[in-house]
């Protein structure tokens, strides 16, 4: 057993027993706070009404299938975006025939998994433009248009099972990579066949499809990229092709895969590939050039962060008390991998992943120990036992940890949330499963302040920040009337054929452009409906009696709807969104006359 990886807190199955003790028996760190503390604390996270947010944070919805987004540092909850769950509110895929739904609906089930919420990227900075976050369950991500938080793309990701790791490829967002966690069937073209590899898929930013993808040994955990377009990263937990958690955690090293960018786009181009299920397929131990490279890590890994300056990979042990620092220069140029490791600090117990405030500080979460720790890297690469900067503790154990802007070639260093994986007695109880909770951490001095905690649906992995300065401007006020959109005053009903109608309708404070629509039973209606108020928040709804349509409409936005008009009667339709003191009166009757008159 080398140095390095004799340092295990412990070894074995007795690993999965003490986190899962951990897990169930962490008690609160009590801090107390005197009056004059808590209303300093209070001070620092309060943001005056009417003010903004300096930060908006994204967080991804975990099972509830969306993105949480909040301000920073107040905690204000100020959307939830939907996006592999249907939303009426929005009028998101909720109801059949409109375009979400067909979207949500073709991609898969009307349910996720989200874990990782990754930005769009001009020359290393975030440019506001896109959010993508994966479906772990379903093995799909999703496109969210920044200019609306709205998803505008959703795709199932072919021949990999659990996408879990999802990262921008950097400075400019070349490929989007998404991580298949689980262990595939070896697809067609592998060398040894009849064993499990595991996929990952580099797709188009925009298109969401995959424009090659790499077959891995083991499993595909976390993921990151070089800054320099050049490297993707990530973590192995597996490399024993274990079924069994006992199986799994027999080597003493598993490792960080490297995957040369440049060397799988030439392999592409000499046409070393192997075509599965429509997608071109890299087995790395069919290239002529070296495509992946592989650096032990100890034993079942799990962060996989590069530094904002590009210089460092850092794998986070999870199992081992370190954190492991690769020398990204140095991957291609050793003989033998290992030596690309510049260092690898003991750091404490569970330690999932690591962020940065660009000031050469490490940041890393200590499930085990319910704390963050503070730490400089090149002291640790050096051996300076002084590396450890500061510790902090938040209440129960904490799974991700981001720093603002982290991601990004220029963090801000201001701020850091830890997004614990337990809140236990923090909030007002609402039943035996308690609020997610996420705490607040002021990274800006020398030592870290605990400042808040605020409450979630479940359940937070990840989350990303932006400036409200950069993403703000960058929002639209209304949207943009479509050629198809309603007009003013144009509101009329065309019957179309012996069994069809077309009905045009807008919809403007206090009132729609139709006050009753009549239809013969069994007729099949097309109803094109625009809000055609032209200030934001004047949002209005479309929700009919007896046939389950509730359509929300953006100022300025256009809506489509089919339906069969078959129950014959009185049914009201009337606007959801107050918006004004008629609101209630914002009604009218869809009026069937019965097929035998
Ligand atoms: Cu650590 Cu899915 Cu990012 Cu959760 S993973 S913590
Ligand atoms: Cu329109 Cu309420
Ligand atoms: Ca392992």
């Amino acid at each position: 057993m080398s140095k390095r990886t004799s340092r295990y807190w412990i070894l074995g199955a007795g690993i999965v027993a003490i986190l899962a003790l951990a897990y169930a028996c962490q008690t609160p760190s009590q801090t107390v706070q005197t009056a004059a503390g808590t209303a300093d604390l209070a001070s620092r996270v309060y943001v005056p009404i009417g003010e903004w947010d300096k930060y908006y944070a994204f967080l991804s919805g975990g099972q509830s299938g969306g993105v949480f987004v909040y301000g920073l540092p107040s905690g204000r909850f100020i959307r939830n975006i939907p996006v592999y769950e249907p939303r009426a509110a929005y009028g998101y895929a909720n109801v059949p025939g409109t375009e979400t739904y067909e979207m949500l609906h073709a991609s898969g089930p009307t349910w996720g998994d989200t874990h990782h919420p990754i930005l769009s990227e001009t020359g290393g900075d975030y440019d506001g433009k896109w959010l993508w976050i994966n479906d772990k369950a379903n093995s799909r991500i999703a496109r969210i248009d920044l200019s609306k938080f709205e998803t505008v793309a959703i795709a199932k990701i072919p021949n990999l099972q659990a996408t879990h790791g999802i990262a921008v490829i950097s400075p400019d967002t070349s490929y989007i990579i998404a991580n298949g966690e689980f262990e595939v069937e070896v697809p067609p073209g592998r060398v040894d066949e009849g064993s499990y590899g595991a996929v990952m898929a580099f797709l188009d930013p925009m298109s969401l499809e995959p424009r090659f993808e790499v077959l891995m040994p083991g499993n595909n955990d976390i993921n990151d990229s070089s800054k320099d377009g050049r490297w993707a990263f990530t973590t192995i937990y597996n490399l024993e092709g274990g079924l069994t958690v006992e199986a799994m955690i027999q080597r003493e090293e598993d490792a960080i895969g490297a995957i040369d960018i440049h060397a799988a786009e030439a392999a592409l181009e000499r046409g070393e590939f192997t075509m599965v299920n429509g997608v071109k397929l890299i087995d790395p131990n069919r290239t002529t050039q070296q495509v992946l490279y592989m650096i032990p890590v100890p034993k079942n890994p799990h962060g996989c962060d590069v530094t904002p300056d590009g210089k460092y990979v850092m794998g986070t042990g999870k199992l081992s008390p370190t954190v492991t620092i690769i020398d990204i220069s140095q991957i291609d140029k050793v003989e033998n991998t290992r030596d690309a490791i510049a260092g690898q600090p003991d750091v404490g117990l569970g330690p999932l992943h690591t962020t940065f405030d660009g000031r050469g500080n490490a940041y890393t979460s200590l499930f085990v120990d319910s704390q963050l720790v503070k730490w400089n890297i090149e002291k640790a690469i050096a051996g300076d036992p002084t590396y450890i900067v500061d510790r902090v503790d938040v209440h129960y154990n904490v799974g991700h940890t981001q720093a603002t802007l982290a991601e990004t070639m220029h963090p801000t260093g201001e701020y850091l949330l830890a997004l614990n994986k337990l809140s236990k007695d923090q909030y007002l109880p609402v039943g035996p499963t308690m609020p997610e909770a996420q705490e607040l951490i002021d990274i800006s001095g020398e030592k870290m302040t605990v400042l808040a905690s605020f409450p979630s649906e479940p359940e937070p992995h990840d989350a990303v920040f932006m400036l409200a300065s950069d993403l703000a401007p960058r929002v639209i006020q209304t949207e943009e009337l479509t050629p198809d959109a309603v007009a003013e005053g144009a509101s009329r009903i065309e019957r179309v054929g012996p069994n069809e109608v077309n009905v045009y309708m807008t919809a403007i404070r206090s009132k729609y452009g139709l006050n009753e629509v009549r239809v013969k039973q069994g007729d099949k209606v097309n109803l094109r409906i625009t809000n055609v108020e032209t200030i934001r928040d004047m949002s209005h709804g479309w929700a009919l009696e007896d046939y389950g349509i509730n359509l929300a409409l953006d100022p300025g936005q256009t809506r489509e709807v089919t339906f069969i008009a078959d129950k014959p009667g009185t049914h009201w339709y009337y606007c959801t969104w107050f918006c004004s003191a008629l609101h209630l009166e914002m009604r009218g009757r869809l009026l069937v006359e019965a097929a035998d008159g």
